[in-house]
């Protein structure tokens, strides 16, 4: 059985491509079956056409609070009966009812090695910290923003005279890489979140997720 998965967007959606080649794969267990983005002129849109995926702009200023917005999203959501959701470079902040809609099932990318740098502008804060080190995590979302257990990250360096959108640039190769495995484990029923705890195959994954030395 395919697993069926949402994608939210809001921009270029490279993670969205890297996710959509993927599933090309026959072995690969899930299908994008439909692509949100709260801009209407996210290029990920773009992406989803190209692949004939279903996708719907739905704009959060055409609405009248976060919880109006977060509500319409849920139905679109439902209407597409999905199994997972990944949010990849999705710049909207989710409601708690929203998170608790889809409890466990949904993912998130973050562009920095969590708990460092929650929040936005992650790779110009690494660089004025002066840190050697950078990365990503993929999380569990839970109503703490980037504060759900965290399952995979990835490293790369910086040096010196990197602006942040070098950094972004090796940042960004390393996602390609490790967002559709993770996608790939969930769909697998290998990953789950478990009370405060990333777990798979029956194993709690530690803090800073898996085979993260
Ligand atoms: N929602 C919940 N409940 N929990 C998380 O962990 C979430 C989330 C929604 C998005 C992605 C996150 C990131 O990886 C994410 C994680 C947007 C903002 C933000 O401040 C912060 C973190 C993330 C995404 N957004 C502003 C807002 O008012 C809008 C900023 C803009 O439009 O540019 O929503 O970094
Ligand atoms: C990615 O680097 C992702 O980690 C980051 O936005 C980029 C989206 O790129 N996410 C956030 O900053 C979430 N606040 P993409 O649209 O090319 O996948």
């Amino acid at each position: 059985m395919s697993s069926r998965i949402v994608v939210l967007i809001s921009g270029g959606g490279t993670n969205l491509q890297a996710i959509i080649d993927a599933c090309t794969d026959s072995a690969y267990p899930g299908e994008v079956v439909g692509v949100i983005s709260n801009r209407a002129d996210a290029y990920g849109l773009t992406r989803a056409k190209n692949a004939d995926i279903a996708n719907v702009a739905l704009s959060h200023k055409d609405f009248a609070s976060r919880a109006d917005y977060d509500q319409a999203l849920i139905k679109v959501i439902d209407g597409f009966d999905a199994d997972l959701i990944v949010l990849a470079g999705f710049m909207r902040i989710l409601t708690p009812s929203f998170v608790q809609h889809f409890q466990g099932k949904l993912l998130n990318i973050h562009p920095s090695l969590l708990p460092k740098y929650q929040g936005l502008n992650t790779h110009q804060r690494a660089i004025d910290a002066g840190d050697d080190v950078h990365g990503v995590s993929v999380h569990f979302v839970t109503e703490e923003l980037d504060g759900g257990p965290v399952i995979l990250q990835a490293k790369v360096p910086v040096f010196e005279g990197d602006n942040s959108d070098d950094l972004a640039a090796r940042v960004h190769e390393q996602e390609h890489r490790i967002y559709p495995l993770v996608v790939k484990w969930f769909a697998k029923q290998r990953l789950s979140m478990q009370g405060d705890h990333a777990v798979l195959d029956n194993n709690i994954l530690p803090a800073s997720g898996y085979a993260n030395d």
